[in-house]
């Protein structure tokens, strides 16, 4: 077993009523939309993965954000109860997904947790405290993994939906950051490297193997990545912005596994 699947689910024509926090409606072209997601799955397979597309939840807006309904680990996978109640119908059709994969754990109320505020770095999970994330969230994820050999640290997070569209991994020692949103001085033993003060949502990127996927949308955040010998394999995910989703919701991983 190698390599890495990822698992991802189609745009549904309910995008048009997802859940909005931080950026105001505008129109989505879905058809656009459909159009950008096949192109970030042939990104992925570019990446190395072996994409896996699950079948479309019509019923569920923010359905083809799938990082935010569980965190697959080497060890397990923990399914999250989601901070938007329209978000959790998506939970159970992910356990089904994960079951081949991983041994499963889960969060219950009242606990809160999107996928998007977990960082993972080594061992540790970095999770972000946000209008989705709650305290019981983060005390139930740490009882679920800490038995895995995992350490949670939470994180405050201002004007930023989640941790992830703060700050993300672009390498094994690097984290890309948009210092407005968080606070950086945290991280040991990585080196930052700091979006391009005109692209703040830049910070999201989604790092497989020694390749990151980035948005379009950040031409020179790409340079300072590409300065620090960083490779970027770009995707216009500009329909998905508008749902407020970046390139690392669009995805789960699972590292070296096959069903
Ligand atoms: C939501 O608000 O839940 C969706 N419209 C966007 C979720 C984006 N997910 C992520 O950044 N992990």
């Amino acid at each position: 077993m190698s390599g890495w699947v990822a698992l991802t689910r189609p745009v549904p024509q309910s995008i048009v009523d997802c859940q909005l926090t931080h950026i105001s409606r505008t129109p989505i072209d879905v058809e656009r939309a459909r159009a950008q997601h096949a192109e970030y799955e042939d990104a992925l397979r570019t990446c190395g993965c072996t994409v896996v597309q699950l079948p479309e939840l019509r019923a569920s807006p923010d359905s083809v954000f799938v990082e935010d309904v569980a965190i697959v680990l080497d060890d397990l996978a923990v399914l999250t109860r989601p901070g938007a109640p329209s978000r959790r119908d998506e939970v159970p059709p992910m356990a089904e997904a994960l079951r081949p994969y991983r041994r499963l754990a889960a969060l219950e109320a009242p606990a809160t947790l999107d996928g998007g505020d977990v960082l993972v770095v080594d061992r540790t999970l970095w999770v972000g405290r946000t209008s989705r994330t709650n305290a019981e969230g983060i005390s139930q994820l740490t009882r679920c993994v800490e038995g895995a050999g995992y350490v949670v640290r939470s994180i405050g997070v201002a004007g930023a939906l989640h941790l992830k569209t703060a700050v993300t991994r672009v390498g094994p020692r690097h984290l890309l950051v948009n210092r407005d949103w968080v606070d950086a001085s945290v991280f040991g033993g990585v080196s930052l490297i700091e979006v391009d003060p005109t692209e703040p949502f830049a910070a999201n990127a989604m790092l497989i193997g020694d390749r990151v996927i980035h948005s379009t949308a950040f031409p020179r955040t790409h340079q300072r990545l590409r300065a620090a010998g960083i490779e970027v394999v770009t995707v216009d995910a500009s329909e998905l912005a508008k749902a407020e989703g970046g390139v690392t919701c669009c995805s789960l991983l699972v590292r070296g596994s096959e069903a």
